[in-house]
C-alpha cells in the first residue's frame, strides 16, 4: 500500500533492503509532509498570530487550517479545543500540571493502568509530589486486558478520585482497551478521563465526541507526521478553569508590570512561536491518512498483524505477550524467543536489515507484570507488506539456528 510515497523504505541497511518494524517508535514520512515544510520554509516562512504583512498572514492561515483539520481528524466540536503541543508527553505534562492546579487537593487520587507508558506515569507522579496525591492503578490480567471488574470495584470504592487516565491502546501489548466502557464508568462517578491517544490514532478513526472522553492526546510523528508537534485535546468546560502551563507571548491579552489577562482558548495554551511549520506538516500528514481512508488502513494493519501471529507462532520457544484469541489487538506484537535475550535477538535482525525495537518500551511497570525484563516489539504501519512479516521470520529462524 502506497510504499513508493515513502523514498526511505527503499534504502538499504548493511547492504539489505530495509525492513522497518519499529512504527510505534516513529513512522516513516511520505514525500507530501516533506515537501510541504521544505514548500513552507521556502515560500511562506513568517512568525504566526503577530504580522499584518503577507507572508505572516499566509503562514497564520496554514497554522489555523492545520488546526482545523486536527479538530476534524478527532471530530472534537470546536478548534479552541485543539491545543498543539510538542507531543503526547508535552500534552500530558500540560494536563498534569494545569488540571492539577485547577482541580485537585492534597488527597485526592489519579487512577492509571498497569499498560501505561511512562508519559502516563511520570507527569502523574511530578503532580502528586508536589500536590501530595496518591495514584491509584488498574490492574491488569495475565492475557494483557485492562481487568476491568477490578477497575470498577476500584471506582466505586473511592471518592478521592480526579481523573482517571489510560491509554488507548497499549505500545508494548497492542491490547486495544475497550476505551468507551471505561470512560463512561468513569463518568458515572463524574470523574473525567484523559485517553493517551499515541498508539490509536496512527491505525483506526478516533471521534473524541462519539468516546465522550475529556481530555485526548496524540503525537504528529507516530501518524506519518514530523516530530515535535502534537495535540491535547480537552472539553472547553474544563480548558477554560484551568491556568496556563507555561507564559510568554502568543498566551498574554495584556501584559502589564503588575497584571496580565491570558489569551482564549486555545491560545492560553501555547506559549512562544508554536512550530507553525510543523502543524502545517501535520495537517498534510492527517490528509494524506484520510485520502487512503482510515479503515482501509485498519483492515490493512488487521491482516498483516493476523499474518505475523499466525506465522509467528509457528517458530519453537516463541512467547508473544497479549493478543489473546477472543481479543485481537493492533499493529504492535511483542515477543521473546526462549533462550535468547531480547537483545541478542533485535541486535542480530539488524544485522539482517530489519529495524524491531527491543527493552522495555518506556513501560517498565507493564514488563515487571509480565514477569520479564524486556521484548522485542514489531509493530506495523500502512506500507508494511506480508514479505517484511516473512522476512522477520526467517531473520528469527536464522537467529535461532545461530544459538
Ligand atoms: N504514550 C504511548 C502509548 C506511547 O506509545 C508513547 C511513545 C508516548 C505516550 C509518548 O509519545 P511521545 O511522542 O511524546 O514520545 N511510545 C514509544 C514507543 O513505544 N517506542 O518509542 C516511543
Amino acid at each position: 500500500m502506497n510504499r513508493d510515497d515513502f523514498p526511505i523504505l527503499s534504502r538499504t541497511v548493511y547492504d539489505r533492503p530495509l525492513v522497518y518494524l519499529d512504527n510505534a517508535a516513529t513512522t516513516q514520512k511520505p514525500r507530501c509532509v516533506v515537501e510541504a515544510m521544505m514548500e513552507e520554509y521556502y515560500n511562506v516562512n513568517a512568525n504566526v498570530h503577530r504580522g499584518v504583512h503577507f507572508l505572516s498572514q499566509k503562514a497564520t492561515d496554514l497554522h489555523e487550517q492545520a488546526r482545523e483539520t486536527v479538530r476534524d481528524f478527532i471530530n472534537a466540536r470546536t478548534s479552541s479545543e485543539i491545543i498543539f503541543t510538542r507531543g503526547t508527553t508535552e500534552s500530558i505534562n500540560l494536563l498534569a500540571y494545569s488540571f492539577g492546579e485547577a482541580f485537585m487537593q492534597e488527597g485526592d487520587e489519579v487512577l492509571i493502568s498497569e499498560m501505561e507508558h511512562h508519559s502516563n506515569i511520570v507527569p502523574w507522579q511530578i503532580l502528586s509530589e508536589r500536590k501530595g496525591l496518591k495514584i491509584k492503578v488498574i490492574p491488569i490480567t495475565d492475557d494483557g486486558q485492562i481487568d476491568i471488574s477490578t477497575y470498577r470495584s476500584i471506582l466505586e470504592q473511592s471518592t478521592k478520585i480526579r481523573l482517571v487516565c489510560v491509554t488507548h491502546v497499549s505500545n508494548v501489548l497492542g491490547t486495544v482497551n475497550p476505551i468507551k466502557e471505561i470512560i463512561s464508568m468513569a463518568h458515572e462517578q463524574g470523574i473525567p478521563v484523559l485517553v493517551d491517544g499515541a498508539q490509536s490514532t496512527p491505525h483506526f478513526k478516533v471521534d473524541v465526541q462519539e468516546l465522550d472522553c475529556d481530555f485526548f492526546a496524540f503525537s504528529g510523528h507516530k501518524i506519518y507526521g514530523p516530530t515535535g508537534v502534537g495535540v491535547l485535546y480537552g472539553k472547553e468546560k474544563y480548558l477554560e478553569q484551568m491556568p496556563p502551563y507555561q507564559g510568554g507571548g502568543e498566551m498574554i491579552q495584556k501584559v502589564s508590570f503588575e497584571k496580565t489577562t491570558f489569551n482564549q482558548l486555545p491560545y492560553k495554551f501555547e506559549a512562544g512561536t508554536p512550530d507553525y511549520v510543523g502543524t502545517h506538516a501535520l495537517a498534510t500528514a492527517i490528509n494524506y491518512v484520510c485520502n487512503i481512508g482510515m479503515d482501509q488502513i485498519l483492515k490493512h494493519e488487521q491482516e498483516l498483524t493476523a499474518y505475523a501471529l499466525q506465522q509467528l507462532r509457528t517458530i519453537d520457544n516463541m512467547q508473544i505477550y497479549g493478543h489473546p484469541e477472543n481479543h485481537p489487538g493492533d499493529a504492535v506484537i511483542s515477543f521473546n524467543i526462549k533462550g535468547i535475550h531480547h537483545l541478542d535477538l533485535g541486535t542480530l535482525l539488524d544485522r539482517l536489515g530489519i529495524a524491531v525495537r527491543t527493552g522495555h518500551h518506556c513501560a517498565e511497570p507493564l514488563i515487571h507484570r509480565l514477569g520479564i525484563e524486556g521484548t522485542v516489539r514489531a509493530s506495523f504501519a500502512l506500507y508494511n507488506t506480508k514479505e517484511e512479516v516473512d522476512a522477520l521470520v526467517q531473520g528469527i529462524q536464522r537467529v535461532v539456528k545461530m544459538f
